[in-house]
């Protein structure tokens, strides 16, 4: 467990050393403690109506069958409002850390999702979420971090309510050839894999290359959490829409690295959610 880590400190301590370290030999790490539970069952809450609110405004979770990456999978793009805008959240100074040290202190954020997986959901094909920058047959050693997924368990996660399952190590291999980025499950069998058992208030950073997938839920509760993904200045992101009053209320680095979205008058975000293309 590290120490706290206050947010106008980015220097490369020990700890952040050993982070780094980790994230980069297994693909992603866990930080214990980070919140409250009680901080962590408002957010749950809240988002128990807001994905309900979702499904609700698109015909309910069985309109979604086979529209989903996965039986019962959903989630949706929380709006940039309290309490998902929250600085702790999206700025989380432990969480800044690390990412400041992975992808450069200039790094941004222009995509915000979640992941819910209702009981009864099914197993996810194994995936990434980003390819390599580059094909093996353009650089055949892997590139450095590029992109990560700051993933925030709004409940304990378990393998009974379906812990995403990771491969440590897989951030860092090619594709030897087009073939090589169809067949991730032949590939992923080779080696062990992890569930992200945590308990609630902790954080998982992610490289968006590492192989993954969203697993079975087959507790009575919904397993949902927080993605929120981070990259470095150079890598294009979504556009976020973020209310003034968000923006007004975040202190300097949160705006900093939320610099190239768009910041839009309250009166226009009408939707608990954004309604986007990629909602899923
Ligand atoms: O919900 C999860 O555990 C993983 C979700 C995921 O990887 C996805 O939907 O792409």
């Amino acid at each position: 467990m590290i120490t706290e880590i206050s947010s106008s400190n980015h220097s490369y301590s020990d700890e952040i050393e050993g982070l780094v370290r980790r994230f980069n030999d297994t693909g992603y790490i866990v930080l214990d403690d980070v919140f409250e539970r009680t901080y962590i069952d408002e957010l749950r809450t809240a988002y128990n109506l807001l994905i309900e609110t979702y499904l609700s405004d698109n015909g309910g979770i069985g309109a979604l069958d086979g529209k989903t990456f996965g039986l019962k999978h959903v989630g949706c793009h929380p709006a940039l409002s309290s309490p998902w805008a929250d600085s702790q959240i999206v700025c989380n100074p432990r969480a800044d850390a690390v990412l400041t040290a992975l992808l450069g202190v200039d790094y941004q954020c222009g995509y915000y999702h979640s992941n819910a997986a209702y009981p009864g959901s099914g197993v996810q094909g194994i995936h990434r979420d980003v390819k390599p920058l580059f094909t093996g047959e353009e650089l055949n050693v892997p590139h450095p971090v590029t992109s990560i997924v700051l993933n925030i368990p709004l409940c304990d996660f378990t393998e009974e309510n379906g812990s995403t399952e990771v491969w440590p190590g897989t951030h860092l291999w090619i594709d030897r050839s087009p073939a090589d980025g169809q067949r991730l499950d032949v590939r992923a069998a080779s080696i062990p894999s992890e569930r992200t058992n945590v308990k609630a208030g902790a954080l998982i950073l992610r490289d968006l290359r590492m192989f993954h997938r969203g697993m079975p839920n087959r507790s009575s509760e919904v397993r949902a959490m927080l993605s929120i993904v981070y990259v470095r200045s150079f890598r294009v992101t979504g556009v976020l829409e973020i209310p003034q009053s968000t923006w007004e209320g975040w202190p300097e680095r949160t705006r900093s690295i939320f610099r190239n979205n768009s910041i839009v008058s309250d009166s226009s975000v009408s939707s608990p959610y954004r309604i986007t293309k990629t909602s899923q």
